[in-house]
This record gives C-alpha cells, sequence and structure tokens, in this order.
C-alpha cells in the first residue's frame, strides 16, 4: 500500500468543537477547549501517523464577527490557515443558524473540497433529528460528505477519517513520526494556563486574559522546571476577580495548571503566577501582537 498524505482544515463558528475535534483525532491534548466562545486564538497544527499516512490537522480559531482588534487577527489566523489544506472540515453543531448561510459562501469561495462535520450528536435525542440537521445544511449546497460524529464521546470519528483519507494524495510523511504538534513549549504553557482562567471565571474576565511566560528554568537539584508566568487583563476589576478572595482564585488556576502541566512535561512543575492590568489591551494592536497573537500583513 502506499503512503498517503494531507492538510485537513479545522474550522467553523466559535464553541463547536474543534479544537475537542482535534485532540480526539490526534488522541492526545493538543489545543485546549473551554465551554467559552472564542477559546483558540492561534491556528494549531496536530499531526497523526501511522504505517499508512499522515494527516496534518490545523485548528482554527472560530470564525466571527469581530469587535476587537484581537478578533480581527485571529479571524485572520482561521482564514490563512486555510490557505494551504488539501481539504477542509466544516464544523457545525445542534442547529442551523443564519451565520451559517454566510460561513459556506466565504468557504466555497475558497475552492477547497468541504466535508461538513456536524458535532455534538450525543446531544440530539433521535437519528430523526440527525437527519433533519443534515437536510437544513444540505439546503445550503453540496458537500463532498457529510458526518455527524461526537468529538466529545469519540462516537464516528473512523467515518471522518476515512472521509477524509479520500482527499489525502501518495506522499510520505512530512513530519517525524512521533511529532504530534508544532506548539513550543512556551505556548503550551500559556494556553494550559488560559485554559483555567476560561474554565474558572466568567463574562468579560477570561476573554480578557492573555497569559505570558517569562522564564522556564529547569531546576536541576530539585528536578522541577521552574515557571513563570504573567497574566494580563484589561482592568484592575478584572485583576482583582483573578486574584479571588484571600487569592483564593489565582491559587485554584495555578493548581489546576500545574497538575496538567506536570503530567505534560511528565516532571514536577513549580508555577509562579503574576497579574498586571494593561488597559483595553485587546484594542491595541501593538499589545496584540507582543502579547503572542501576531500575524503577517498580508
Ligand atoms: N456534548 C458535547 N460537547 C462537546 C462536543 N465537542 C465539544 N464539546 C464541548 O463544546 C465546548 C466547546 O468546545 P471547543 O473544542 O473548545 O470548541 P471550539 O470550536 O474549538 O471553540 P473556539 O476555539 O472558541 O472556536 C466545550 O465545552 C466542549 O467540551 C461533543 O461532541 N459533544
Ligand atoms: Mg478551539
Amino acid at each position: 500500500m502506499t503512503h498517503k498524505f494531507a492538510f485537513v482544515g479545522i474550522a467553523g463558528k466559535p464553541n463547536v468543537g474543534k479544537s475537542t475535534l482535534i485532540n480526539a483525532l490526534i488522541g492526545e491534548k493538543i489545543a485546549i477547549t473551554s465551554d467559552k466562545a472564542q477559546t483558540t486564538r492561534h491556528r494549531i497544527l496536530g499531526v497523526k501517523s501511522t504505517p499508512d499516512f499522515q494527516l496534518v490537522f490545523v485548528d482554527t480559531p472560530g470564525i466571527h464577527e469581530s469587535k476587537h482588534v484581537l478578533n480581527q487577527v485571529i479571524v485572520k489566523h482561521a482564514n490563512q490557515a486555510l490557505l494551504d489544506v488539501d481539504v477542509m472540515l466544516w464544523v457545525v453543531d445542534r442547529k442551523k443558524q443564519p451565520y451559517d448561510d454566510k460561513l459556506y459562501q466565504t468557504f466555497k469561495t475558497l475552492n477547497i473540497p468541504m466535508i461538513l462535520v456536524i458535532n455534538k450528536i450525543d446531544q440530539l435525542n433521535s437519528k430523526a433529528e440527525i437527519d433533519a440537521l443534515i437536510m437544513s445544511y444540505l439546503s445550503l449546497g453540496e458537500f463532498e460528505a457529510v458526518i455527524p460524529i461526537s468529538a466529545l464521546k469519540e462516537t464516528y470519528l473512523q467515518h471522518l477519517e476515512a472521509s477524509i483519507l479520500d482527499y489525502a494524495y501518495e506522499e510520505g510523511p512530512m513530519f517525524p513520526d512521533n511529532y504530534t504538534s508544532d506548539q513550543q513549549e512556551h505556548q503550551i504553557i500559556s494556553e494550559w494556563i488560559r485554559e483555567k482562567i476560561l474554565s474558572l471565571t466568567q463574562q468579560e474576565v477570561p476573554h480578557s486574559a492573555a497569559v505570558i511566560v517569562e522564564s522556564i528554568e529547569e531546576n536541576k537539584k530539585q528536578k522541577t522546571l521552574d515557571i513563570r508566568a504573567l497574566i494580563i487583563v484589561e482592568r484592575e476589576s478584572q485583576k482583582k476577580i483573578l486574584i479571588g478572595k484571600q487569592g483564593e482564585k489565582l491559587k485554584q488556576i495555578g493548581m489546576l495548571a500545574r497538575h496538567d502541566l506536570n503530567k505534560k512535561f511528565d516532571r514536577k512543575v513549580h508555577l509562579e503566577l503574576w497579574i498586571k492590568v494593561k488597559k483595553d489591551w485587546r484594542n491595541k494592536m501593538q499589545d496584540v501582537m507582543r502579547f503572542g497573537y501576531g500575524v503577517s500583513s498580508d
């Protein structure tokens, strides 16, 4: 059998389960997920290798109408990431909404084979409901395939993979077979911390936070990884919320992040977290760039 290869874009509105899907497809946590919309802010590569094929999945930020400079930049990340893929997965969830029509038209102009992935079917009650949802999307136009799945429960992922492989071409692997993601250590740390902020805070606080890793040091004596990170928020009131009563909230964020990072790096992590206010940073291009969300200018 010949070896196959493809770049696979994963795109759609915020919160439909794109990052949950890339993690399930790779079988490892690559991207952070949360119940809040606009969790992903970068394009993230996840690589799945088998003796027969290598699929490079590209997770993208949820596409939405943008208000902040930050959001405009992250939507640009998503659009740019889709330019070079061989096939794209348009991920939707339980209900077709008016914005989907616009998204469909935008994606069609990319001229890339598009598979419609209907996610979260574990939340639908019957096959009839799934069929009705499929029909409502088919009213938009044609797709190469329509695959209902549950990324969370890992249902029908083999169907999806088989369908993707129809669009892979004969080519050797591009990455070593143990390579699963293109994220650097500092990116992983900052994202893992941000995930805990997303899960423990509400409303504007999670969206206003950026995490900058200031230093990562191997502590040979203690056999720990010593990390110092800075959480940036937009207002003093948000800083107060993040610190919490007697520092409880920040402590909790640190504890949960440390727990995950211990596992990820397979060693004890010592985490020092600081909070700083940078007024209105999401609306200042310079800050958006400085806090790690840069995108090329074209
Ligand atoms: N019930 C159910 N929930 C799911 C499924 N897939 C994802 N979710 C949940 O949906 C929420 C959003 O998931 P994410 O993977 O962060 O969504 P996303 O599309 O990457 O969101 P953005 O990064 O904001 O664009 C999380 O709470 C997930 O646990 C699924 O198959 N079933
Ligand atoms: Mg995401």
